[in-house]
């Protein structure tokens, strides 16, 4: 492990990124929503459906926990694998703030688990969870950072303006 990567910025859509692997804002369903979720089955395929379903069957059955995160196939998108996470919605209470660097934090861990060296993560939580922009990129960019993981680029891919200035503002 190591504890020196690049941290990218750029503004776009996560389902046309060639990372070993991009990150999913799922639900603990793992059967599919709108935003980064609806896109990402809709361009990467059945396959990656078939793959949730079959983890639901035999691990999540009970749905994955927020904060939780778990790999499948990337389908048809062009990176490796997709690493299903869920964000906390940012009306809960308890410790939505731990929750949320947590899907960060996992979401590296299994990266490193598969042997990735590029990841793409959207803003989790930040669309249908709605947590404010400025916020959530700070805890993305403060849990990124202090996290030791042998990934070599994290790459955050921001769906319009507003959010790539903020994540710009935090990174500093
Ligand atoms: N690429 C990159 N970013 C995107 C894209 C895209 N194609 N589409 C939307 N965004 P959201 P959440 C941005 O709602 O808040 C789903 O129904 C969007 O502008 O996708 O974690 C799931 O099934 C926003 O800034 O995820 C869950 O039920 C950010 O990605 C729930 O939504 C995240 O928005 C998860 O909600």
């Amino acid at each position: 492990m190591t504890g020196r990567f690049a941290i990218t910025l750029v503004r776009g859509d996560i389902t046309e990124q060639d990372a070993d692997a991009v990150v999913n804002a799922a639900n603990s369903s793992l059967l599919g929503g709108g935003g980064v979720d609806g896109a990402i089955h809709r361009r990467g395929g059945p396959e990656i459906l078939e793959e949730c379903r079959r983890l639901r069957a035999s691990h999540y059955g009970s749905g994955l926990p927020t904060g939780q995160a778990v790999a499948t196939t990337a389908g048809r998108l062009p990176a490796r694998w997709v690493i299903h996470t869920v964000g906390p919605v940012h009306s809960a209470t308890e410790d939505r703030g731990a929750l949320l660097a947590s899907c960060y934090r996992e979401s590296l861990r299994v990266a490193d688990e598969l042997g990735a060296r590029t990841v793409a993560f959207p803003a989790i939580s930040t669309g249908v969870y709605r947590w404010p922009m400025d916020d959530a990129a700070r805890i993305a960019l403060e849990t990124v950072r202090g996290t030791p993981t042998a990934v070599e680029e994290v790459r955050f891919v921001l769906f319009d303006d507003p959010a790539y200035q903020a994540f710009a503002r935090h990174l500093g």
